[in-house]
């Protein structure tokens, strides 16, 4: 692995009358994992943090401001042969200010954070979703095929600090 990117993935929670908590995620409209349900997120930028990069993605592609990040879980991808690794930061956010909207990247939806849509997610999300939910700290890495589709080796740890 010669280079890798850093990117940030934030999952916003809320909860509904009842209770229950809910997770916004958003339709990714176009580029990288078109098609598939995500939380927001990006590359990190030169000269930025990698929560000010999270918080600035947040904004770009639902409109919202998040202040307080929690760190979540960091995910290692590699795919087929290339070179590049993508380091992905995970956090989670209990509070938001603004409205959600519908921007070119996104369109956001808010889900029963127990019943995601996974079949329609990357198929990596299913296998770490449950730390998110018991708020269990998380560092995972996934060696995907060249199709992106398929994992073809897996690490799932729980982690106490990150
Ligand atoms: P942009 O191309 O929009 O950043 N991302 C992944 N998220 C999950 N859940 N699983 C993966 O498995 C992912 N690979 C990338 C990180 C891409 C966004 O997609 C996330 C970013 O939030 C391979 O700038």
């Amino acid at each position: 692995m010669s280079t890798k990117k850093i990117l940030t993935l934030v999952f916003l929670f809320s909860t509904d009358a009842a209770g229950k908590r809910l997770v916004l995620l958003g339709m990714k409209k176009r580029g990288f994992g078109v098609g598939l349900w995500n939380g927001f997120g990006g590359k990190v930028e030169p000269g930025e943090t990698i929560e000010q990069g999270a918080r600035r993605e947040v904004e770009e592609e639902s409109g919202v401001h998040v202040e307080t990040l929690h760190p979540a879980g960091v995910l290692w991808f590699e795919f087929g042969t290339d070179p590049m690794g993508l380091e992905c930061h995970v956090f989670t956010a209990n509070a938001h200010e603004g409205t959600v909207v519908e921007t070119e990247e996104m369109r956001p939806q808010w889900w029963d954070a127990e019943a995601l849509p996974f079949d329609s997610m990357w198929p990596d999300d299913i296998l770490w979703w449950d730390h998110i939910l018991k708020r269990q700290q998380f560092a995972a890495a996934f060696w995907f095929a060249a199709d992106q589709k398929q994992i073809l080796r897996q690490a799932v740890n729980a982690v106490d600090v990150l």
